[in-house]
């Protein structure tokens, strides 16, 4: 613990805390632009400088950047500070492309906010400016001129993705960040995350807009639009009408996407429940190849995650046969519309248009992908990200907060729990377990209220071996068995659960990724986080455990409504199946 004054108050803070951090401690506000806790500490925008009085220092520093030591006395916000901060602001002001009334962050900009913070109401540098191409990808829309160079971008996808798609380029005023070589995004190994994007504090990245099409789409009286929510999207939905992290809006979900106009409001959660009956089944396939000393490639890796199937393809491409054939809970969902369900209606497949509501945006990407079609149309039309939908809501007038909870439409919107924990890190391989360790043994899988409590969490990797006794005479083979599960999330943990693979060290049996770390409650596309990310994530995925937890069913193969169309579909694995849900990823 150290001690030091800020603002003529004696304040303590930790040894080796910033002075921001310090200052924050002791309820002292700095104003800061590009910091963010934990992520990125670079001191690029120097908007947060305090003087530093004692012991005497010639500039002024970034207070993110400077260790607080003992006896240090500090001003944050003289007027020479509130002088400078100014300059900084307005010379990143005067080379900022300022069509604000028409970005899509206005009013939700941090660096518009900190203008108006700052006091900001004119902008004295005009300086030339080039102008940058806009790069548009299937999932990303980059507008350089609207980039500040603040950094947290390259930070994230560095760092924490260890991606490295994004660097800063050139020097001074002709500083850019973009990908190497000034490479289209479109023509990289970028997997398409979006963890850049919910890092940027202004327009400069974002997704790329699904809503004219879905507009377009529900307003033409020759298309049936089906629509179809991600388990995320429940626990962020709200967050777009200033609820707080951690609330769950299922019913009012459900009542908007009934308002805004589709004519079926079904449920993505009902393809992750198809899902696990699909891939458990590929799983148990697998295992008993190896039980009776054939050969199955293990680990099997899940396959539900956009980014983290382009994260596999670019960088470990001979390890594809890891990779579950099952195709994503809303493309397999997709599938199904326009094949299953559009026969019930008599409608052609291309009379169907798919809409997803994901806390993704890689999902733009992956419903793009040729692997994504059947009889010639794709599976899924659109995707809209949690955020766009909240856009949506907000310009169709809708009173998001007045809405009364509804349910799903029937026969596709029914599911368990098991489908809800898809949307956090573990949940799918949890779900998995829950149905396949009562096809080997047919008890309940022996954890507490079904959670398997080693692999829940937010670590980086988690691991569990669960021992097969008393199995069913069918499965006598496996009887003492040690199935070993591994789950990550991001693709730092991915990399690392990889070069197992490569090196032959890997002793899992079934490994769940997800691209984003947290899982899909923090994807690409969900709503920017209002406080530290790590509280948002554990507030988010306690309130996806919540959901579980009420339904009155929580595993998958005992959803009745996916009973009921497996006896019309075949068997899970069948030859439909392999023909609409399953695909192979090859390079
Ligand atoms: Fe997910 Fe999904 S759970 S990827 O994290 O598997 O995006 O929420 O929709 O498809 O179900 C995202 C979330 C999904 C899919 C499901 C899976
Ligand atoms: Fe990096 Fe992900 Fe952004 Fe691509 S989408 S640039 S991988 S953070």
């Amino acid at each position: 613990e150290i001690k030091l004054t800020i603002n003529g108050k004696e304040c303590t803070a930790p040894a080796g805390s910033t002075i921001l951090q310090a200052a924050e401690r002791n309820g002292i506000h700095i104003p800061k632009l590009c910091y963010l806790e934990g992520i990125h500490q670079y001191g690029a925008c120097r908007i947060c400088v305090v003087e530093q009085i004692n012991p005497p220092a010639k500039n002024l520093q970034a207070s993110c950047m400077v260790e607080a030591r003992n006896g240090m006395v500090i001003e944050t916000n003289n007027a020479k500070v509130q002088e400078a901060r100014k300059t900084m602001y307005e010379l990143l002001l005067s080379n900022h492309d300022k069509k604000c009334l028409t970005c899509a962050r206005n009013q939700d900009c941090e660096f518009q906010a900190l203008g108006r913070e700052l006091g900001v109401e004119e902008s004295p540098y005009e300086g030339e400016r080039d102008l940058r191409p806009i790069d548009v990808s299937e999932s990303l829309t980059r507008d350089p001129n609207k980039c500040i160079l603040c950094r947290r971008c390259v930070s994230v996808c560095n760092k924490i993705q260890t991606t490295s798609i994004l660097t800063a380029e050139n020097r001074g005023f002709q500083t850019v960040i973009t990908p190497a070589f000034g490479l289209p995004i479109g023509n990289t190994a970028c997997t398409y995350c979006g963890q850049c994007v919910v890092v940027c504090p202004v327009g400069a990245l974002k997704e790329t807009s699904h809503k004219d099409r879905v507009l377009r789409a529900i307003n033409d009286p020759n298309k049936h639009v089906v629509v179809q929510p991600a388990p995320a999207v429940r626990v962020g939905i709200g967050e777009c009408f200033g609820l707080p992290a951690g609330t769950c809006e299922t019913g009012k979900l459900a009542a908007a996407l009934h308002r805004m106009g589709f004519d079926d409001v079904f449920d993505t959660n009902w393809g992750a429940d198809l899902t696990i009956l699909e891939e458990g089944t590929e799983f148990l396939e697998r295992f008993r190849a190896v039980l009776s000393g054939g050969v199955a490639t293990l680990p099997m890796m899940t396959s539900c995650s956009p980014g983290w199937i382009q994260f596999i393809e670019h960088n470990y491409p001979e390890h594809l046969e890891n990779l579950s054939t099952c195709k994503s809970p809303h493309q397999m969902f997709g599938a199904v519309v326009k094949s299953y369900y559009a026969k019930k209606l008599g409608k052609k497949p291309e009379d169907m248009y798919v809409v997803s509501i994901m806390p993704c945006t890689a999902k733009k990407t992956e419903c793009a992908r040729p692997e994504m079609q059947n009889d010639g149309v794709p599976n899924v039309d659109a995707v809209l990200t949690t955020r766009e939908l909240g856009d949506m809501i907000k310009a169709m007038g809708i009173n998001f907060l007045g809405l009364p909870e509804e349910k799903f439409d029937d026969p596709l919107g029914f599911s368990t729990g098991a489908a809800d924990i898809f949307g956090v890190t573990g949940g799918v391989m949890e779900a998995a377990l829950r149905t396949v360790y009562e096809i080997i043994t047919g008890r309940e899988l022996p954890f507490p209220n079904l959670h398997v409590s080693p692999i829940v969490g937010l670590e980086e990797i988690r691991e569990a071996t669960i021992k097969l006794e008393n199995v069913k005479p069918e499965w006598r083979a496996a009887e003492g068995f040690e199935v070993k599960i591994a789950v990550t999330s991001g693709f730092a943990g991915a990399r690392k659960l990889m070069e197992q693979i490569k090196e032959g060290t890997s002793p899992y049996h079934f490994i769940e990724v997800m691209g984003c770390p947290g899982g899909c409650i923090t994807g690409g596309g969900q709503p920017r986080p209002q406080e530290d990310i790590n509280i948002v994530r554990q507030k988010r995925m306690e309130a996806i455990y919540g959901e579980d937890e009420r339904k009155v069913v929580r595993k998958s193969h005992e959803n009745k409504s996916l009973m009921d169309f497996y006896k019309e579909w075949g068997e899970p694995g069948c030859h439909a199946s392999h023909e609409y849900l399953h695909t192979h990823y090859v390079k």
